[in-house]
């Protein structure tokens, strides 16, 4: 069984999205993410430009060798744009497969070790009262696990802190802004120190010591900042605290590692199993953060959790509305095979993205579950995704009080 087709399909139902759509000969269609937030068109290149002329022709079912041929094979290996767009290749080849076999793709990772993926929402207010408000609107909507991210007060605009919701009230954040340039956002890292203990001893106050609580640093703190945030969260028993420091400097993570027992979670920005190398084989973190849609597939993450799980340490996939709902059934199917699981982030695609997309992953008690379809289980409607044109969008950036641009 050969590919026939690779077409790549960028659509913006409110974001964008890369989709790779291969097509058999005998005319079975696999789907695979190819989206990289912000850089988006990078990576339709990549895949149409270098990679589509290579796959048509080629046996369907080696997945394995036709991820050494892109990743091994192109010289230029590594990086966000070449990892992310193997990525889309390995996703859909297992698409494939899965409905050839006639089997939802966790079966072919070795079958079902848990009931459903314990997931966690993104809770969020710029007033500690919105984000009791959000908390509770997502227990009500069945999560078990949260995320919470507050404004800091002095400071504007603060990243992961989206419209403060009603009670009731969905929560809905796009964290990249339709913009022709990024946004600008400020920071500052001692009013944020000062003033994220307080909001967790308020929440557990509220909420009680059981509920797994997170919280997300978006890699904007020094090795010794990050202990210091570690070690005022201890009292609170945090699931864990992740992107403490820049992630392109694993060695950071050891004065981190060596004075707090917060669990540390760490890899969204990575993309290759040897990036983490010093960050396993040390134990520095507690989990992955890695996705499948930006880490080289499933094939990718699949030979990253191994690794990890030889070191006790954990999944917990990166799963924002920026990766589509193709990267998100992907995760999925990863979840629910792995031992090594530890947590999926969730956060809900808009209504529009699901009519783009049309999923059969389900989500019930807290828990996920990539259902039973052949394959990865989501369809594209090619009509709809033409319809939705590519729009500039742009993380935001942040800049200290004096101007100089900061981390993320
Ligand atoms: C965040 C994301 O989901 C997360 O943990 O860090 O909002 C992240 O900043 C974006 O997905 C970047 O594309
Ligand atoms: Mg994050």
């Amino acid at each position: 069984m050969r590919i026939e087709r690779a077409d790549v399909v960028v659509t913006s139902p409110g974001r964008n999205f890369v989709t790779l759509r291969l097509q058999t000969t005998d005319g079975v269609v696999g789907l695979g993410d190819g989206t990289l937030n912000g850089r988006e068109l990078a990576v339709a290149s990549y895949l149409r430009d270098h990679v589509a002329p290579l796959l048509v022709g080629r046996e369907a079912h080696d997945v394995e060798d036709t991820w050494q041929y892109l990743s091994r094979g192109a010289y230029w290996r590594r990086g966000p744009v070449t990892m992310t767009a193997i990525a889309a290749v390995d996703m859909a080849l297992w698409d494939i497969k899965g409905k050839v076999a006639g089997l939802p793709v966790y079966q072919l990772l070795g079958g079902r070790s848990r009931r459903g993926a314990l997931a966690y929402g993104h809770a969020s207010g710029t007033t500690l009262e919105a984000l009791m408000t959000s908390i509770r609107n997502h227990l009500d909507r069945g999560f078990r696990a949260i995320r919470l991210q507050t404004g800091v007060p002095g400071l504007g605009k603060v990243y992961g802190v989206g419209t403060d919701q009603g009670v009731g009230q969905k929560y809905d954040y796009e964290p990249a802004g339709r913009t022709a340039v990024p946004v600008e956002e400020d920071w500052d890292t001692r009013a944020y120190l000062r003033h994220i203990p307080s909001v967790f001893e308020a929440v557990r106050a509220e909420f009680g010591p059981e509920l797994p609580l997170l919280h997300d640093a978006h890699h904007r703190l020094s090795p010794n900042e990050a202990a210091q945030l570690g070690r005022s969260l201890e009292p609170y028993d945090l699931f864990w605290l992740e992107d403490v420091t820049p992630a392109d400097n694993p060695e950071a993570l050891r004065r981190v590692r060596a004075m707090t027992t917060t669990p540390l979670a760490i890899g969204e920005v990575l993309t290759s199993i040897h990036d983490y190398r010093t960050l396993v084989t040390e134990q520095l973190i507690d989990y992955v953060r890695s996705s499948p849609a930006h880490t080289g597939g499933i094939t990718g993450v699949k030979k990253l959790m191994d690794f990890a799980a030889l070191y006790g340490i954990r999944s917990g996939f990166h799963q924002p509305t920026d990766i589509s709902p193709v990267g998100m059934a992907a995760a999925l199917h990863l979840d629910i095979a792995l031992h090594n699981f530890g947590i999926q982030e969730f956060m809900e695609h808009n209504e529009r993205t699901l009519e783009v997309f049309r999923t059969s992953y389900t989500f019930a008690d807290g828990l996920l579950d990539p259902g039973e379809t052949p394959g990865l289980g989501v369809d594209l409607d090619l009509d709809l995704a033409a319809q939705l044109e590519y729009t500039p969008a742009y993380l935001p950036v942040n800049r200290l009080r004096d101007g100089t641009l900061h981390d993320w």
